[in-house]
């Protein structure tokens, strides 16, 4: 499968791990969108929250889990941060692989563009 995310995953494209277990890969955004700025994956190929089914409840409970330890660990719990999936064309989904970004590090303005 042509998946960017999934040649990540699999070692085939470097990418900057921040934590990385069995189910999910974690690594900093390539094109940093605030001083913090990290995407949080599943391993399994979703496309988007679209795709989600019942089955990836797990998937989804653990990923949220690990953004707050992370969150924490980067120290953004108490300034506070943005987690944020795009989903479809419309919303500028350009990685077809679900994804959570985590933005922190400064001031968030709303609505987002
Ligand atoms: P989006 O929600 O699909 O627009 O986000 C995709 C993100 O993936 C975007 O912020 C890119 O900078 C980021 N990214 C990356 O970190 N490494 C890559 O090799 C590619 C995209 I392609």
């Amino acid at each position: 499968m042509d998946c960017i995310f999934c040649k990540i995953v699999d070692g085939a494209i470097p990418a900057k791990k921040v934590y990385e277990d069995e189910k999910i890969l974690a690594f900093y955004d390539i094109s940093p969108a605030a001083p913090v700025h990290i995407l949080v994956i599943p391993k399994e190929h979703i496309e988007s929250v679209v795709d989600l089914r019942k089955e990836n409840v797990e998937i989804v409970s653990y990923i949220f889990e690990k953004i707050r330890t992370i969150a924490k660990d980067f120290n953004l719990d108490e300034s506070g941060f943005r987690v944020v999936t795009n989903c479809g064309d419309d919303a500028g989904q350009t990685v077809k692989h679900l994804h959570f970004h985590i933005l922190g590090g400064r001031t968030m303005q709303w609505p987002p563009g």
